[in-house]
């Protein structure tokens, strides 16, 4: 049980929970709210008492995705301008090369507070966001100062607390926590909205990405916010902004085309474009492959013997760590098998796709992909003991860890196995 927060920005409406999920004319009322109340709470940074800077720390999942990374550089951009404004022209000369010193502008000099903005992720970054401005800002845990304690925790695209890895403890230790994520929680017990409730949260599960959110608070921020109250954060999206968020945005809903895309989704890429986000560019540094990575593709699709069952509806194949090593994947494995899965997505019929990846002591990584939600692949680790096979996942995109050296097998034997379960239990149609 995760405690309250400490009730001493009572006043700033900390405890305000939304479950946004609703029809359109309350969409946009909820939104609208949400920006409200986000702008208030994070433009809450009296001066300490000791004349230091408030600290605000942007955080999201580890092995961050492109929407996780475009979420917290969103963000970043969007207060990093009051930098660059005219408000804070004092400010400036003394915010250090990736320090974002924010400036509230109460109208009234002595109230006036200032924070320091840190962008938090344990990593590891993926290398194909490294062209996004102010990537190198952001910091691993153990890259802050000793004893880093934020006033403030902007959690985004976390749908857990665990996964914040070794940014939890930072988390944990802020008094005040904002957090804003568009996964499902399904758990819809008194816990959970005692939870969600503890902290100012904002929750969309119909919205197909973290930024999506953030661009649809931003856009509702300059349109609505109350410019007495919010004139600090009352702000156009920026470009930096806009196209970080837009990253985010084609990650999460493969370019507007996963299902989970609504027209919510294409009003936040509106937005984003308005703002001067370049979705061509976006789009086509997206799907660039290396060549190393083309290679392996057109071979691993090519020789190795993508094998089709159940009339063409299955397809399955296997890696093996000799190719692993061949080809030189090292560290891309997640990226390249999930072109190669791609690829055979694609092929008319195909309902399911299942890869085995053999990973070193006797374990397989097994991928899996359905094309559609009637055929679910979370749930087929019960047909097996624990011991033997864990896993679960989406229900149309799943892991699962097979350790077969206890039993002597092989990856063949262990995907035969595995392959058995699919056929049997897997709801074709
Ligand atoms: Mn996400």
């Amino acid at each position: 049980m995760i405690p309250r927060s400490s009730g001493i920005y009572m006043s700033i409406n900390i405890n305000k929970a939304y479950e946004i999920d609703a029809e359109p004319k309350l969409w946009a009322k909820l939104y609208r709210q949400a920006a409200k109340d986000f702008a208030r709470e994070i433009s809450f940074f009296p001066r300490c008492p000791d004349g230091s800077r408030q600290k605000i720390a942007i955080l999201s999942h580890e092995n961050p995705d492109g929407d996780a990374i475009g979420a917290t550089l969103g963000l970043y951009h969007m207060l990093k301008k009051k930098q660059d404004g005219k408000t804070s022209a004092r400010i400036k000369s003394i915010a250090k090369p990736g320090q974002v010193v924010l400036h509230r502008n109460t109208g009234h000099d002595a109230m006036n507070g200032t924070a320091d903005v840190i962008m938090i992720n344990p990593g590891p970054i993926p290398q194909w966001l490294n062209f996004l401005p102010g990537i190198k800002f952001i910091k691993r845990p153990d890259e802050l100062p000793p004893g880093y304690v934020p006033d403030c925790a902007v959690v985004l695209d976390v749908p857990d607390e665990d996964k914040l890895g070794a940014g939890k403890r930072i988390f944990d230790a802020a008094s005040r926590k904002i957090w804003i994520d568009h996964h499902q929680y399904k758990d819809t017990d008194w816990q959970m909205d005692e939870w969600l409730i503890s902290k100012f949260s904002v929750i969309d599960s119909r919205a197909g990405a973290c930024c999506e959110m953030l661009s649809h608070i931003f856009y509702y921020y300059s349109k609505y916010a109350s410019p007495s109250i919010h004139s600090a954060l009352k702000q156009e999206l920026n470009r930096d902004a806009a196209t970080a968020l837009a990253i985010g945005l084609h990650a999460d809903t493969g370019g507007l085309r996963w299902s989970g895309t609504n027209c919510n989704s294409s009003l936040a890429l509106a937005t984003l474009q308005r703002a001067g986000a370049n979705w061509t560019d976006i789009s086509s540094s997206i799907s660039q492959r290396s060549w190393a990575e083309q290679k392996f593709v057109a071979h691993f699709i090519n020789d190795n013997a993508s094998t089709f069952e159940k009339d063409g509806k299955l397809v399955w194949c296997v890696l093996k760590q000799r190719e692993i090593m061949r080809f030189g994947v090292g560290d891309e494995v997640t990226p390249w098998t999930s072109n190669v899965l791609y690829q055979l997505e694609q092929v008319p019929d195909v309902q399911m796709v299942v890869m085995f990846i053999e990973l070193p002591n006797n374990v397989t990584c097994v991928r899996i992909r359905s094309n559609y939600d009637w055929l679910p692949v979370d749930d087929f680790a019960k047909f097996f003991p624990p011991e033997f096979c864990t896993g679960k996942g989406h229900k149309k995109a799943s892991g699962y860890k097979i350790f077969h050296g206890a039993n002597g097998f092989g990856i063949r034997e262990a995907a035969r196995l595995f392959l058995d379960v699919v056929k049997r239990e897997g709801k074709f149609r």
